[in-house]
């Protein structure tokens, strides 16, 4: 392509965004925003594998065999999120298994709430209702989303995570109502789960807690992102009080009242230097994670290489059936 057809197919692509239509993998674009949606993708495509773990640690100790199913299908859920997301980032050239080789030598992120440790049962509870109920709030805009493939990613993945989020909902709202033993377990998963999950909308807009080189008006810009961090987290708290109201349980701000004036709840302040401490590798699992992940691919090592084989083997007879 020459450099006018270049400049034509690029005002073409700002067309599009302005128009809020869809870019899709054929479609030219800018470097940028193919690289923004690349990281965002993979960040997003990791977090969804690594948050496997947490969950998975309690799937042995379930405290049913019903419940054992649900953690088993919501965790394999998961899983099947990643490779949407995977597939997806691969449509913009990316390669799966660079993408793997930069999470795992800690040159891509994953969501820094797959860095805290599941003590009890009742954290199954708070991480569907706080942890997948952030998701769907930050992903349900991620469905307009100006990337095609990504857009139509989401829509799958956030009708699952809804149900994630009830059967979160659910497993607090039987231990909250059970014995008072139950209550307090509950309780205090929640107030362990609070803050990290207002942490996951990531730094603030503005001020000293935003991140230095943040994305949020370039990705705004491209139709990438719809909504900044903090709209997003302030959506997800004037959302969640009332739900806990109906748990019985109480969420631990004492700073959290309703602002008449805002039309929205007023919150205390975030330790962002611990959501920084957590995405720079420090968190209180971080390290943990990260080899339980190397690990389980070094052990997965002997089905990419029995799918390959059987790859090669079927365009071998392809060939042979050709020639014949
Ligand atoms: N953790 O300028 P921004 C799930 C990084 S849900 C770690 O605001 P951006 C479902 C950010 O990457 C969780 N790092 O960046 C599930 C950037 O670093 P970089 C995953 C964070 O991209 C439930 C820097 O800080 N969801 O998995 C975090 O515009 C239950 C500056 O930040 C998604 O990924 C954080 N919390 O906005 C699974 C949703 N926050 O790349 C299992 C898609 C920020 O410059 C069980 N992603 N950073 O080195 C997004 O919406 C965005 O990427 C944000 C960050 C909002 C996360």
């Amino acid at each position: 392509m020459d450099e006018q057809d270049e400049q034509r197919e690029l005002a073409r692509f700002q067309s599009i965004i302005d128009d809020d239509g869809r870019i899709e993998p054929r479609d030219v674009m800018p470097e940028g925003y193919r690289k923004t949606l690349i990281r965002q993708m993979a960040q997003h495509a990791h977090s969804e594998i690594i948050g496997m773990q947490p969950e998975g640690n309690w799937i042995s100790r379930a405290p049913s065999l019903r419940r054992k199913a649900i953690l088993m299908a919501k965790v394999q859920d998961e899983a099947g999120h990643g490779l949407y997301l995977y597939a997806a980032a691969e449509t913009l050239g990316a390669d799966r298994g660079e993408l793997l080789d930069l999470l795992h030598t800690g040159r891509q992120k994953y969501s820094s709430i797959f860095n805290y440790p599941t003590l009890t049962w009742a954290d199954m509870g708070a991480i569907g209702w706080l942890v997948d109920g952030a998701a769907i709030v930050n992903q349900v805009p991620l469905c307009r989303c100006s990337y095609g493939p990504y857009a139509r990613a989401m829509v799958r993945v956030c009708k699952e995570e809804s149900f994630h989020q009830r059967q979160g909902f659910e497993i607090l709202h039987t231990l909250s109502h059970g014995t008072e033993a139950q209550h307090a377990m509950a309780q205090d998963a929640v107030d362990r789960w609070w803050w990290p999950s207002l942490m996951m909308f990531g730094p603030r807009d503005t001020g000293a807690d935003a991140a230095p080189g943040g994305h949020t008006e370039q990705s705004m810009a491209w139709g990438i992102k719809r909504f900044s961090n903090d709209e997003l987290r302030q959506r997800f708290v004037d959302m969640t009080v009332p739900q806990a109201e109906a748990l019985g349980l109480t969420l631990p701000d004492p700073d959290l009242r309703w602002n008449e004036q805002r039309g929205s709840y007023d919150f205390g302040e975030i330790d962002f230097a611990e959501l920084f401490e957590v995405i720079k590798g420090n968190g209180p699992c971080n390290r943990q994670r990260l080899e339980h992940r190397v690990r389980a691919h070094q052990d997965g090592a002997w089905v990419r290489e029995a799918a390959d084989a059987y790859a090669a083997k079927r365009a071998a007879d392809r060939t042979a059936q050709g020639a014949a």
